[in-house]
């Protein structure tokens, strides 16, 4: 049975203001969800969004309202805490809200996981790797600053990929920006950028063009969810990567964006995906289709990104790594020891479960409402 669920919403400046086309973020509310047993073992999950409503159709006070009205009642109405049971219950009774069943998701693998002894990775099927490939977003606003950024993360050898988020100036004035950053950090720097949807058609053919010549190595969502027919257009004209990230809200549409070959790499997210067990769903969909894969974030804090990080370990391809920084956005990562980022990437935990301590203590010093 479960003892108890809780929500916590928890509230951290950011360590610089983070400015991407659909909103410019100074703090990150976490939506934490913590599980316990009736013989005492715990779980955490994350449902962490960007941007309260900005991004996506669920905001952190939904999340939490939505958890204690639906979620906690369903749960505690089961006779046991059985993970497959628990999730088909919660399968049947619940549509949508696919933050909230990621984190209660994650919450009840990490239970299980403690259960059998074993690291999260190998409950999802077993690591491939024991570390995973890191990049950092570079999204202070101004060219100078993020050159310098850039710099100094490549010197401590933290980041050596990064990601630019444009979409909120004109087409010129963004391509100007991001070329002028391609060139003082070299060729062998990798570059891609993120539109989050800003693009019409027009738009993304011209700057597109542009920014392929000059060396960017993909093009993040330029167009609208709406818009899978221009996003399927794009990714035959070009020859550079064009990446789904909004688009893909879990296997169905997947499924619906591999048949259109409306993109030739995803980006898979735990959140967006509705859970860890629909992530490796989205990846297995995208490899049968030769799509290539990357590591997604909705900016999580240490358990969304540890929960990501086993699954990203189980992807056989992560031709375009990961951006799993979430927790060096913040400037606190309330756990009892910081997570592991070394020599350009982050250590997946091998301890049972997630893995991870949180510091309850810290917690409780940040939760609001
Ligand atoms: C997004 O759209 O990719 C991921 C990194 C970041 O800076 O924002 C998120 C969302
Ligand atoms: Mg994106």
């Amino acid at each position: 049975m479960y003892k108890n669920i809780e929500t916590l919403l928890v509230q951290i400046p950011t360590i610089r203001p983070h400015r991407m086309a659909v909103a410019t973020m100074h703090t990150q509310t976490l939506v934490l969800v913590k599980v316990t047993t009736d013989d005492g073992v715990v779980g955490w999950g994350e449902a962490t969004t960007i941007g309260g409503l900005g991004y996506g159709a669920e905001s952190p006070e939904s999340i939490k309202a939505n958890i204690e009205s639906y979620f906690i009642p369903l749960m505690k109405s089961l006779p046991a805490a059985n993970l497959a049971q628990t999730l088909q219950a919660i399968k049947k009774n619940i549509q949508g809200n696919r933050f909230a069943k990621c984190a209660i998701q994650t919450a009840l693998l990490d239970i299980h996981a403690q259960r059998l002894g074993l690291p999260l990775s190998e409950v999802l099927g077993g690591r491939l790797r024991d570390s995973i490939p890191v990049l950092w977003v570079l999204a202070s606003g101004d060219t100078e600053k993020d050159i310098a950024e850039a710099q100094q993360m490549l010197k401590s050898k933290r980041h050596n990929i990064f990601k630019l988020k444009i979409g909120s100036r004109t087409v010129e004035e963004d391509v100007e920006h991001v070329l002028a950053i391609k060139q003082a950090l070299g060729a062998d720097v990798s570059i891609r950028v993120d539109l989050n949807q800003a693009w019409t058609e027009l738009e993304a053919n011209k700057g597109i063009q542009l920014l392929q010549a000059g060396g960017i190595d993909l093009i993040e969502q330029p167009c609208t969810t709406e818009n899978d027919e221009a996003m399927a257009r794009l990714t035959r004209k070009f020859d550079i990567a064009i990446m789904a990230d909004e688009s893909l809200t879990g296997p169905e549409s997947a499924y619906r964006l591999a048949k259109a070959h409306a993109a030739s790499v995803f980006a898979v997210k735990i959140a967006q995906s509705g859970g860890l067990l629909e992530s490796c769903e989205v990846a297995r969909l995208a490899q049968l289709a030769g799509i290539d894969l990357y590591g997604g974030t909705m900016l999580e804090g240490p358990v969304g990104t540890i929960a990501s990080a086993h699954v990203f370990s189980t992807f056989e391809n992560l031709a375009y790594g990961t951006e799993l920084f979430g927790p060096l956005l913040l400037t606190e990562q309330i756990l009892k020891a910081p997570l592991q980022y070394e020599n350009f990437e982050l250590i997946v935990p091998s301890a049972p479960g997630m893995g991870i301590e949180l510091d309850e203590n810290k917690i409780d010093n940040l939760r609001f409402k």
